[in-house]
């Protein structure tokens, strides 16, 4: 097994800083089913060390960092995969991403959750909730071939989501416009909008082929259609009037999603509000340029961590903190370089955006599931850090607990209701917990078992620099006292090999 060199070094000095927290339980009083506000603040591509709590450095994030500090902040809480699609997939059905083939989508993928299955916001509407979405959705769109001039079902409003304001794919991904309520924002029936996956069609000019029209370079995969001076993956002809400026996303996602709170104050809501940050490509807006030591990046963060700030400060002025469950986490590990040259490599200095852990995104290695997550309910709530062993997978059915509702059978087929972990209230999370990232890996306590996957790190992982954890042998690591991941054991204890291994094919199963 090779050595894991990237972002490394300091890791136990992180681990230890965390322990610093004492690590306290809330008072045993009762969950009282009182309907609280519902509202998962979902970061883009935030690794373990990008927040300040977790020993970021070169960016401040006194937002979430108070949150943190009045919540249950976790060391050990996972995303159920290291890409975004299977994360949010799984967030929001219950179910592994990998049952549904659960990939990386284009931006005119269609819809890839079940509208006849239940779904996070669906429960929640049945125990009384109004649900909004706001922000990057990347989970498909309409049915067949998408058309973006006219109104795009199915979508969030049939998977459970009453109201909806989307990035439809991703940042670096076409089309470059809003979808509100499942109609794109600005669409001008005089300029219809066309998208491509495939061919090249007649449209905005390409970063291939007008390099001169660039604020950022990028990588071939990211020179196709420029907006905005940014060249994107796909192409895209058509809707002028429609195209998003990157730089007004902060205000933007925070404004739709402090009026979907000031709609609907007077009963429970439900609101997932998705970050585009700290996703490439990194646009930050002026006001935030020079806030880190980071460059873009950094900057990127410090604008994130506004947003969370500019929401958690609507809910006080309302009066609704008190009653407000916040969930924050992100929905796979960090990358530097994501195909855009915005130096975030360069300018890193001694920040580790994945903590004392290995791997990034895309990897297998633990900083690829293992976020920065809080919990944050000053009502039920008591302050304190948890290494209880959590997956987002499981939220689903915590919810369902937490607001009087059954999950249906057939429903949320993978997610365990662990409530009183997430609310800091008990120390027993997951016995068995999965992870997702080209292959499968299996954690139970301190032990991780990754399966052995044909070919080992495909060159695309190996030009981003990510260390994928990819290997043709069996894994076998303890992380209690290798929480890197570098020496393999599998040879050592076979007998915890056999039974991860017949767990996870039981899983699959
Ligand atoms: C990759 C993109 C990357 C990012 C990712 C999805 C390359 C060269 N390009 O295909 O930039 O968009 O998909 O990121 O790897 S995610 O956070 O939505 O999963
Ligand atoms: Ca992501």
């Amino acid at each position: 097994m090779e050595k894991r060199t990237i972002f490394a070094a300091s890791g136990s000095i992180m681990l230890s800083m965390l322990s610093v927290f004492s690590c306290t339980n809330a008072e045993k009083k009762p969950i009282v089913k009182t309907n609280p506000n519902i509202v998962i603040i979902y970061a883009d591509d935030l690794g373990f060390g990008d927040i300040g709590v977790n020993g970021a450095k070169g960016v401040k994030t006194p937002n979430i960092d108070r949150l943190a500090l009045h919540g249950v902040n976790f060391t050990d809480a996972h995303c159920s995969a290291a890409t975004c699609t299977p994360s949010r997939f799984s967030l929001l059905t219950g179910s592994y991403g990998f049952r549904n083939k659960a990939a990386v989508l284009p931006g005119d993928a269609p819809l890839i959750i079940d509208p006849n299955k239940g779904t996070l916001p669906s429960m929640l509407q049945k125990a009384g909730y109004t649900t909004g979405v706001v922000g990057k959705w990347h989970l498909g769109l309409g049915s067949g071939t998408v058309n973006w001039n006219e109104e795009i079902k199915p979508g969030p409003r049939e998977i459970g989501f009453d109201y909806s304001f989307l990035i439809p794919a991703t940042g670096d991904r076409v089309p470059c416009v809003f979808v509100e309520n499942q109609k794109v924002v600005g669409a001008d029936p005089a300029d219809p909008i066309t998208v491509s996956y495939g061919s090249e069609i007649d449209g905005y000019p390409t970063g291939t082929k007008r390099p001169e029209l660039l604020v950022v370079k990028a990588d071939p995969q990211h020179s196709n259609t420029i907006v905005n001076g940014v060249s994107r993956i796909g192409f895209m002809s058509g809707g002028k009037n429609a195209l998003w400026t990157d730089e007004d996303f902060p205000f933007i996602l925070t404004n739709k999603a402090t009026s979907f709170i000031d709609e609907n104050k007077a009963h429970p809501f439900f609101l997932y509000m998705a970050f585009h940050d700290i996703h490439v490509p990194r646009r930050p807006n002026e006001k935030f340029i020079g806030s880190s030591t980071m460059g873009a990046r950094g900057d990127a963060i410090a604008q994130m961590d506004w947003c969370v700030g500019e929401v958690v400060k609507h809910l006080e002025e309302l009066g609704l903190a008190q009653n407000t469950l916040i969930i924050f986490s992100s929905d796979n590990g960090p990358v530097l370089d994501d195909g855009y040259d915005d130096k975030a490599v360069e300018l890193l200095g001694d920040h580790q955006p994945t903590g004392p852990f290995s791997g990034a995104k895309y990897s297998i290695l633990e900083a690829g599931t293992r976020m920065p997550t809080i919990v944050y309910w000053p009502e039920m709530v008591k302050p304190g850090t948890s290494s209880v062993l959590l997956t987002q997978v499981d939220w689903y059915a915590s919810l369902a607990s937490l607001v009087g509702q059954r999950v249906a059978p057939g429903d949320a087929p993978d997610s365990e209701n662990h409530l009183d972990a997430w609310l800091g209230r008990s120390e027993k999370g997951r016995e068995y917990m999965l992870e997702e990232a080209y292959t499968l890996a299996l954690r139970k306590g301190d032990w991780k078992f990754i399966k052995p996957q044909t070919g080992g790190t495909p060159d695309w992982m190996k030009n981003k620099k990510v260390d994928s954890g990819l290997s043709n042998e069996i894994q076998l690591y303890n992380l209690k006292d290798d929480i890197r991941e570098e020496k393999n054991v599998a040879a050592e204890h076979p007998e915890i090999v056999k039974e991860l291994a017949q767990k996870l094919e039981s899983i699959i199963k």
